[in-house]
This record gives C-alpha cells, structure tokens and sequence, in this order.
C-alpha cells in the first residue's frame, strides 16, 4: 500500500457514503462502479469489522487446497485486494484468475457492474452490535478514520448512518435483498465461522466449486483461525507504518469473540439499538440471524 499521509484526514463524499480519503479517491471509487467483472471473480462483500480479513484468509487457503504458503507470504490487500482502493486498479490487471476481489461498497454501487456476470459473491455479516464494537476500537488504531470520540458518540453515528463507509443497515438489506434474485450469492455469518470453522469452510469451498479433501479442509482450519491469523503478518496489518495503524492503541486482530458487544453496551444503549434494528431491518427475512446463533453459543458455555 503506497503510503500519503497528506490524506490520513481527507474524506471522499462517494452516492453519499463517507471513505477515507487515505484509501479512495473519487476515481477509484468511480472506477470500482464501472469494473468490468470476469465470470471467474470471486468477490468478497462486507461491511467493515465483519469478517472480511476472515474471509480473504479462508478463500485464499481454498483456493490453494489448504496450502499455506501464498497466505503466509503474500499481504492481504495484495492478494485479495478491496476493488475500491486507490492501487487496486493497476493491481488487479496484475492478477491471475480466478482473482479474489473485496469490497465494502452498497449493492446499490455495484449492482449494475455485476448485472450479467457469473462472479462469485460472498457476503459476510456480523451481529451489527459486534460489528460496531469492534470498528469504535478500530478507530483508535486507524489513523486513516477520525477520532471515534465516546463509544456512545460513536454508537450514535453508527445508528444514524453517518460513519465512514456508511449505514450498516443499507449495507445489510442492500446486498441480502439480492439472495433470492441472484444465484451466485452465498451469504456467511461471523457467528457460522466461529461456531463452525469446518463447516463452514467446507460451505465456502463448495459454492466455489472447489470441493477439499478432509485433510485440506484441517489445513485451511489451522490456517484460519483466530491464533495463527493473529500471529500472521500478512494478516494482522503490523506491516502498515504506525502513522498509519498505530498499534500501541490496539491490535487489528483485537479479540475475535461473538459477544463482546455485552461488554460495551449499557441496557439503555441495547434497547435503543434493538428499536432502531427492528425499524430499519422491518421487512428483511434474515433479520435477527445473528442472535439466534449467539443464543446456541451461549447455551455452549
Ligand atoms: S476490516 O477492517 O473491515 O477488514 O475488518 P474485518 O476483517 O471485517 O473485521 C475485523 C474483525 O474480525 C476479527 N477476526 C476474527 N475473528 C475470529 N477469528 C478469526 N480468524 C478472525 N479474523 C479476524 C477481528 O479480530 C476483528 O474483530 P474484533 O471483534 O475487533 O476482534
């Protein structure tokens, strides 16, 4: 990632959506709505803090039939770059297919780029009370995002949309509202990867028409899971410059649990965001997925 630290504080206004100006500018931005897909992607969709470093490191591990190595030796963005960002569009003519994209763009961005195509989508969600947890502390450590003030204030602005990269909600109802219309979508959980890493590998791994044997599906478990991504480097963003990601304020690979919401939010500041997830999610199928799983893992304890 080629280092400007003249935009660590700039934003760009993109369809209304705040992105760092550090990582996009209007032409990249403008250039991902226009991507010509190939019927080999497999494109990554979440949005921020919902497994998305999980995902790129599970469908690298597959696609490489459990093999470690190009997951151990290549970074993230490098071999599983955000569509979006500023050095993706040189990059990505660089790779050899099948290419593993990722974004965090609405479907309402992307959605006609993708019209006709046969890439792979997966999309990933995370309880959104995690989700917002863990992007409060990743605040701190990201100079690229603004200082994320109290964890109310910032629960706030979750709720209410502003953050950068948007509306959790519009994100979620956007891109789920499409399973049923199109075929190539697999939506994966935060919650499914953690109660069931092979399982769900083995999920991931069949929507790509890429079927494992036992042995290589172990591997990619070994490889994917919380300890050994946390000690990866290719993984967990030490690489990044500490101007960039300051690291004495918190680790990228923070704490990996379903749950952790419990320990930040107040009974008020729950109640208030179950109102505003029943009024945005009214009408959505999959709503409280998340919830249900949580309540399996707790009763697990
Ligand atoms: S980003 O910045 O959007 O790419 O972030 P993203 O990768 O979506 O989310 C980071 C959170 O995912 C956790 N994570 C994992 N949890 C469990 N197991 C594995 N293997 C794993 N890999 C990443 C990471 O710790 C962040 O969550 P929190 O709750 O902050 O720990």
């Amino acid at each position: 990632m080629e280092s400007d630290m003249s935009r660590l504080e700039v934003t760009e206004t993109f369809h209304g959506v705040i992105f760092p100006g550090y990582l996009h500018n209007q032409e990249s931005l403008q250039h991902a709505v226009t991507f010509s897909f190939q019927d080999t992607d497999i494109l990554i969709v979440s949005y921020p803090k919902s497994g998305t470093t999980w995902m790129q490191q599970m469908v690298t591990l597959i696609s490489n039939r459990g093999d470690p190595h190009v997951s151990q030796t290549v970074p993230n963005w490098a071999r599983t770059p955000w569509l979006e960002h500023h050095y993706s569009a040189d990059l990505l003519q660089t790779l050899i297919g099948p290419r593993i994209i990722t974004t965090h763009l609405f479907h309402h961005m992307l959605g006609h780029a993708l019209q006709g195509s046969k890439t792979k989508v997966i999309y990933v969600s995370r309880n959104p009370k995690d989700t917002v947890v863990s992007f409060y502390h990743f605040h701190k450590l990201a100079n690229f995002l603004p200082d994320g003030g109290s964890f109310e204030e910032f629960l706030n602005q979750f709720l209410e949309g502003t953050v950068h990269f948007g509306s959790w909600f519009d994100h979620f109802k956007g891109w789920t509202s499409q399973l049923g219309a199109m075929t190539n979508l697999l939506h994966v959980t935060y919650e499914e990867m953690s109660k069931d890493l092979h399982g769900a590998i083995k999920k991931v791994s069949s929507f790509l028409q890429c079927p494992l044997v036992e042995e290589e599906v172990n591997s990619c478990v070994r490889h994917c899971n919380f300890s050994s991504m946390k000690e990866n480097n290719m993984i967990n963003y030490t690489l990044i410059p500490h101007e960039i990601m300051d690291h004495s304020k918190g680790f990228f690979m923070r704490r990996g649990e379903v749950g952790d919401w419990r320990n930040m939010f107040t009974e008020e500041m729950n109640q208030q965001f179950d109102k505003v997830l029943q009024e945005k999610l009214k009408g959505c199928s999959i709503a409280f997925v998340w919830e249900v799983e949580e309540e399996e893992i707790d009763e697990h304890h």
